[in-house]
C-alpha cells in the first residue's frame, strides 16, 4: 500500500482557501499523491482522516452516507475539533481501492467544505510482543513494579525502619545480579529473620489439619521429613530446588520484588518460579502486603511439588506468552484466584489450595469461614472478576479439586485467541511456535 503523506496545516489551509468539494479530491490526485495503492484490488484496512469546516451533525451524516454508498465498512469512527477549524473525523475502515475512491468522490460532491481526505495504512493491532523462547531469556524478565515499597509506602510494616529497608535492598540487589546458569548464592539469614520464619511456621501449623488441602499437607510432610523445611532454620533456595527438581521439575529463581504480571507469568511457562529472598518485617509476622520468602516457601513450594498444580501453573504461563495486555490481565486474575487464593472442597469442607492463604494465618481462617462469598471456579467468570489486593478478599472461588481446575483451565485455554500456538520442549527448555492458519 502506498500511503500519502499527511497534510501539513499549511497545506490544509491552502486547500481550504483555494478549493472546495470535488476539486480537493482531484488536487490530491493531481499532485501525484496517491490516495491508496494496493498491489491488488482486494480489501485493505486503513484509517482515514476527513476534515471539514462544517459542524458535526451535517458532516458526520455525510461521511456515513458516502462510505455506506460506496460499500466501505466502518470499524470505528470518532471526531475531534479540527486543528485548523471545524471538525476532524477519523475512521478505521475496510474497503477496496475502488470503493474508497468512490466514497471520497461521493463525499466531495456532498460536502462542500471538505478540506482534507487523508488515508493511512492502519496500524496493525497484532503488534508482536517479545517473549522468552528459552529459559535463559528469563534474564530479561525481571521487571519489577513498585507497590507497597517500605521506602515510600506508610502501609508497609517496614516503613521508616532503615535497617529493614537496607536489608531488603541488599537481598534484592543480590537477586537482581542472578543470571541463568549461575549457582544460586546461599543467604546468611539473621537471627531476627529465622525467628520471624519460626513464628509464622509454627502458628500456621495449627491450621494445617483443619484448613489446608491434602495436597498441601502431604507435600509439606515430605518436605519436613526430608529436612528441607524445618521450623528452626530458613532453608536455602538451592536445597529447595533439589527437592522440587525431583518432584515436578519446578525451580525457584531469585527475583527482587513484585514483578510485572507478564514477566512473572512468562517464567512459569518454563517451570521457573521467580522468588523473593527478603522476609516480611518482624513486627508483623502474620501479614505481609507483598510477596516475601515466607510466602514463597510455605505457600507455594509445597503446592509446586504437586504434578497437577505444577502443570496448571505452567499452562497459565504458556498461555501468557505473546498474549495481548487484556489476556495477560485475565490470566493474572485466574492465577490470583486459583494459585494464590483458591479453595477446594474436601470431605464437604472448604480447604485452601492458594499460596496466599496457605501463608497467611488470618486470611486462611477468613477464607474458609462463612463470612466471604464462595463461588464455583469457572475460568471464564473468574478471569474478569475484580480482586482486592490490600485487604482480605470478599469473594473466593472454589474448585472441586486441582484436577478439576486444570481441566477447566485447559478448556478455557482453547478459547484464548493468539495467532500462533506454543509448544514447550522440556529437553531444551525452549518454546516453539506454530502459526495458526
Ligand atoms: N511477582 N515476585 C512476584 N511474586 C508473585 O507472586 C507475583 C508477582 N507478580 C505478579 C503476581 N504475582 C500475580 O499477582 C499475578 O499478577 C500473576
Ligand atoms: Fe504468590
Amino acid at each position: 500500500i502506498g500511503v500519502r503523506r499527511q497534510n501539513t496545516i499549511q497545506h490544509r489551509k491552502q486547500l481550504n482557501d483555494q478549493m472546495r468539494g470535488q476539486k480537493i479530491f482531484q488536487q490530491l490526485n493531481d499532485e501525484g499523491i496517491e490516495l491508496i495503492f494496493a498491489a491488488n484490488e482486494g480489501c485493505i484496512e486503513f484509517s482515514v482522516i476527513m476534515s471539514s469546516t462544517d459542524t458535526l451533525p451535517n458532516f458526520f451524516t455525510d461521511i456515513i452516507n458516502s462510505l455506506k454508498s460506496a460499500n466501505v465498512q466502518i470499524a470505528h469512527i470518532e471526531s475531534r475539533p479540527g486543528k485548523v477549524a471545524g471538525l476532524d473525523v477519523l475512521a478505521d475502515c475496510r474497503a477496496t481501492k475502488r470503493e474508497l475512491i468512490e466514497a471520497a468522490s461521493f463525499l466531495t460532491k456532498l460536502h462542500n467544505s471538505l478540506t482534507a481526505f487523508s488515508v493511512f495504512k492502519k496500524k496493525s493491532n497484532e503488534v508482536e510482543v517479545w517473549f522468552p523462547r528459552h529459559i535463559s531469556d528469563l534474564d530479561r524478565c525481571s521487571k519489577c513494579i513498585t507497590k507497597y515499597e517500605p521506602t515510600t509506602d506508610p502501609r508497609h510494616p517496614g516503613h521508616g525502619d532503615e535497617e529493614y529497608i537496607a536489608r531488603r535492598k541488599f537481598l534484592n540487589d543480590q537477586a537482581l545480579e542472578f543470571q541463568f546458569g549461575d549457582e544460586i548464592e546461599n543467604v546468611d539469614y539473621t537471627e531476627t529473620e529465622h525467628a520471624t520464619w519460626k513464628a509464622v511456621y509454627e502458628k500456621l501449623g495449627d491450621l494445617h489439619e483443619s484448613h489446608t488441602c491434602s495436597v498441601y499437607r502431604d507435600n509439606l510432610k515430605v518436605l519436613q521429613e526430608e529436612g528441607v523445611l524445618t521450623s528452626d532454620r530458613i532453608p536455602q533456595m538451592r536445597d529447595v530446588n533439589k527437592f522440587l527438581q525431583k518432584r515436578t521439575g519446578f525451580e525457584l529463581r531469585p527475583c527482587s520484588g513484585l514483578l510485572s504480571a507478564r514477566d512473572f507469568l512468562a517464567s512459569l511457562a518454563f517451570r521457573v518460579f521467580q522468588t523473593t529472598t527478603y522476609l516480611r518485617h518482624h513486627k508483623s509476622p502474620h501479614h505481609s502486603p507483598e510477596p516475601d520468602l515466607i510466602h514463597e516457601l510455605l505457600g507455594h513450594v509445597p503446592m509446586f511439588s504437586d504434578p497437577l498444580l505444577a502443570q496448571m501453573s505452567q499452562d497459565i504461563g504458556l498461555m501468557s506468552l505473546g498474549a495481548s495486555d487484556e489476556n495477560i490481565e485475565k490470566l493474572a486474575t485466574v492465577y490470583w484466584f486459583i494459585v494464590e487464593f483458591g479453595l477446594c472442597k474436601e470431605d464437604g469442607k472448604l480447604k485452601a489450595i492458594g499460596a496466599g492463604l496457605l501463608s497467611a494465618y488470618g486470611e486462611l481462617i477468613h477464607a474458609c469461614s462463612n463470612t466471604p462469598e464462595h463461588r464455583d471456579f469457572d475460568p471464564v467468570v473468574t478471569a474478569v472478576q475484580k480482586y482486592e489486593d490490600d485487604d482480605y478478599q470478599p469473594l473466593y472461588f472454589v474448585a472441586d479439586s486441582i484436577h478439576d481446575a486444570l481441566a477447566k483451565l485447559r478448556k478455557y485455554a482453547s478459547t484464548m485467541d493468539r495467532p500462533f500456538s506454543v509448544i514447550y520442549d522440556p529437553f531444551t527448555k525452549s518454546i516453539e511456535t506454530i502459526k495458526s492458519s
